[in-house]
């Protein structure tokens, strides 16, 4: 089996959670999987709602272009609201993964239902949108927010912390679940403690993604170019969308 290279994309200009991110998706690769952890140099400093997602999207659609361009083999956009996923897989050639949806997918697999627990109520909705969109709302009890920002899993102080483990805790006991996942990327790295501590399946999305696109890579299984994700049209893009830009083989 050949080494492959992906890049994981905070779509936030955080580089304190691009470690958090990078450190926990390299402690789960497998031996022959390099992963390039990246950020934008500029956009919004956290992905807290609709606003956030959008701005975003852009700077991971370029990181998208410039992984492509330097011949990397799949992609994780590591955020939870999976901003601009449908887009960047018309971009690429490789997989590109969501760490919601990886997250998703996981957590079905090992329970018939789970609850997640995310960071500020207005990403709550965002969580159920993406539940509908990918067919899990049945399985998902429910969605809680500790009413802590993004931001707040850096800040150094732990309370962040406490607060997931709280609500993980809570979670356990009152939703009838047999599993919860972790609804941000910066918590990427309470995953393990708190399965092992709270003796229930905690899923962290970056782990997921970076197992089930390890996966699909190898069996050699790779973005569909036949239908709506084949390569966007080339119909001449101006200004800093052109960046994004890829041309289609055909048009
Ligand atoms: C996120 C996330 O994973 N990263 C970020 O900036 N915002 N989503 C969330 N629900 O907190």
């Amino acid at each position: 089996m050949r080494r492959h290279r992906i890049q994981l994309i905070n779509p936030n200009t955080s580089q304190a959670m691009t470690e958090t991110m990078a450190n926990t998706a390299r402690s789960i690769a497998g031996s022959r999987l390099d992963i390039d952890a990246v950020c934008p140099k500029e956009g919004v400093p956290s992905i807290e709602g609709h606003f956030d997602e959008a701005v975003a999207t852009l700077g991971i659609l370029q990181q998208i272009r410039a992984g492509e361009d330097r011949g990397v083999d799949g992609h994780i956009i590591a955020c939870f609201g999976d901003p601009g996923l449908l887009a960047a897989r018309e971009l690429a050639k490789g997989p590109v993964l969501g760490i919601a949806e990886a997250a998703m997918h996981v957590a079905s697999l090992v329970a018939t239902r789970f609850s997640i627990v995310t960071t500020l109520p207005r990403t709550v909705i965002i969580a159920r949108h993406l539940l509908h969109r990918y067919g899990f709302n049945e399985q998902c009890a429910a969605v809680h927010a500790i009413d802590l920002p993004v931001l707040s899993l850096e800040d150094g102080s732990g309370l962040a912390q406490q607060k997931v483990r709280e609500y993980c805790l809570n979670a356990k006991h009152n939703d009838s679940v047999g599993a919860i996942i972790l609804g941000c990327g910066g918590m990427a790295d309470l995953a393990t403690q708190l399965s092992e501590e709270l003796q229930i399946p905690v899923i962290d999305g970056v782990g997921a993604a970076v197992t089930l696109l390890e996966s699909l890579l190898n069996l050699g299984v790779t973005t569909s170019k036949w239908g709506d994700l084949d390569f966007p049209r080339n119909k001449g893009i101006t200004g800093p969308y052109a960046q994004c830009l890829v041309p289609a083989p055909n048009s």
